[in-house]
């Protein structure tokens, strides 16, 4: 909106000229987000106990008994400052922008649905699983069909690694593309179990991707990394960016002992939104790696399940994996620094594979 407003008249006064520039707005974004959720926070933490929004806890597993009642849907919180953020500070006529913005509210509402139905009934079920994937499913589809159908568009897909393997995916796109925008929503949602388990590694992906689109939506910079170039993807950065704010603004409250939990409002819409700016810039398998501590949160569900239908004995002492290390006693903050660390160096891995190939 800034942009809208105030460049037209640089001419008058040069110093809104700044409001040009891509990278200018990321770091605004992020701070706008920052400030405003440091702001909403409080009141909003204070309405959801006055409401009585709590976290039901499951009995069995690990002792959580202490969390029971911590205000839930502190994803409301991270979708306003984005939201409020990206408005102020993207160009409004860009497509990838509300493309974005339309999965993160979709997500947010179907989880928020969620949230709603496990706080009323005070039990931790919330909606149908069943219910939840299809909805998800649907609104994955229509992005992934509203993108393939872009004339521009150009469903090649990039593998790290490999800067000559570029496979040319046609129609294949459009479930491929699902599939990586609901796999992502729910890992997110998966991982979301101990306080700031999810939203580290969310922020960690966020920062690896603002420089992803960036570099995508730079013609210059996206030929010389032999990357699949996409013209306007450099607004994602900004989305980005204000991700990361809204983000570590949440973690201030979500901090050990959490004062507040995302819930499926936040895990759901997070994920979603990773999902489809991977999708959008063609970084499907980045996502992966960047995402390393989802996919192997999911893997360690997945290989329970299956194994234990198999043989009716548990792989680890319970998925997902998080569980694992708190029932062999690891301290939750030991656990949770533990995977923000390993984050972090998936992070630089997906950044490194940009130079090495
Ligand atoms: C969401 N939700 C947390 C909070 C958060 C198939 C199966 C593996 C599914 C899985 C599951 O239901 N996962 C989805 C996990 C819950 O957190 C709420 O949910 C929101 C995210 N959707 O924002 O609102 C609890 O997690 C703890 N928490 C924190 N700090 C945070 O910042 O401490 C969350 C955020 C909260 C709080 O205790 O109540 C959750 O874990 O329920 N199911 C499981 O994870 C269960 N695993 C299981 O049954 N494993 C089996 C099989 C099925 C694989 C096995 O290993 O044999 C465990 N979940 C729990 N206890 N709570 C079982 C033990």
């Amino acid at each position: 909106m800034f942009y809208h407003l105030l460049y037209p008249f640089a001419s008058e006064f040069q110093a809104f000229n700044v409001f040009r520039y891509i990278t200018f707005r990321v770091g605004a974004a992020t701070l706008t987000a920052l400030f405003i959720s440091f702001v909403v926070g409080p009141p909003l933490i204070r309405m959801l106990e006055r409401l009585r929004v709590g976290q039901p806890i499951r009995e069995i597993g690990p002792d959580h008994q202490s969390k029971e009642g911590t205000p839930t849907m502190g994803g409301l919180l991270i979708l306003l400052s984005l939201l409020v953020s990206v408005l102020l500070w993207s160009n409004l006529d860009n497509a990838f922008v509300w493309t974005v913005i339309g999965v993160t509210v979709g997500y947010g509402i179907l989880g928020f649905i969620d949230d709603y139905a496990k706080v009323t009934r005070a039990n931790s079920s919330g909606i149908t699983a069943r219910m939840k994937l299809f909805w998800q499913t649907v609104i994955a589809f229509a992005v992934a069909v509203a993108i393939y159908s872009q004339p521009a568009f150009d469903a090649v897909l990039s593998v790290p690694f490999f800067k000559n393997f570029t496979p040319h995916l046609g129609w294949f796109y459009i479930p491929v593309a699902t599939f990586v925008i609901v796999a992502a929503s729910n890992a997110v949602n998966l991982t979301d179990g101990l306080d700031g388990l999810a939203i580290g590694p969310v922020m960690i992906a966020a920062g690896t991707f603002l420089v992803l689109s960036y570099a995508a939506g730079h013609t210059v910079i996206a030929d010389y990394l032999a990357i699949k170039s996409v013209p306007g993807a450099g607004h994602l950065a900004i989305f980005c960016g204000a991700l990361i704010g809204g983000s570590l603004g949440f973690l201030w409250f979500n901090a050990s002992p959490a004062q507040l939990f995302m819930g499926d409002v936040g895990s759901l819409a997070l994920g979603g939104a990773l999902g489809t700016i991977a999708v959008l810039i063609r970084q499907e398998f980045l996502l992966a790696v960047v995402g390393g501590i989802f996919v192997i949160e999911t893997l360690s569900v997945i290989i329970q399940v299956a194994y234990f239908k198999m043989t009716g004995e548990r792989v680890f002492l319970m998925a997902p994996i998080h569980h694992h290390f708190e029932k062999l006693g690891w301290p939750e903050q030991k656990i949770v620094v533990r995977f923000w660390i390993i984050s972090i160096i998936l992070g630089l891995i997906a950044l490194s594979s940009l130079k090495l190939r």
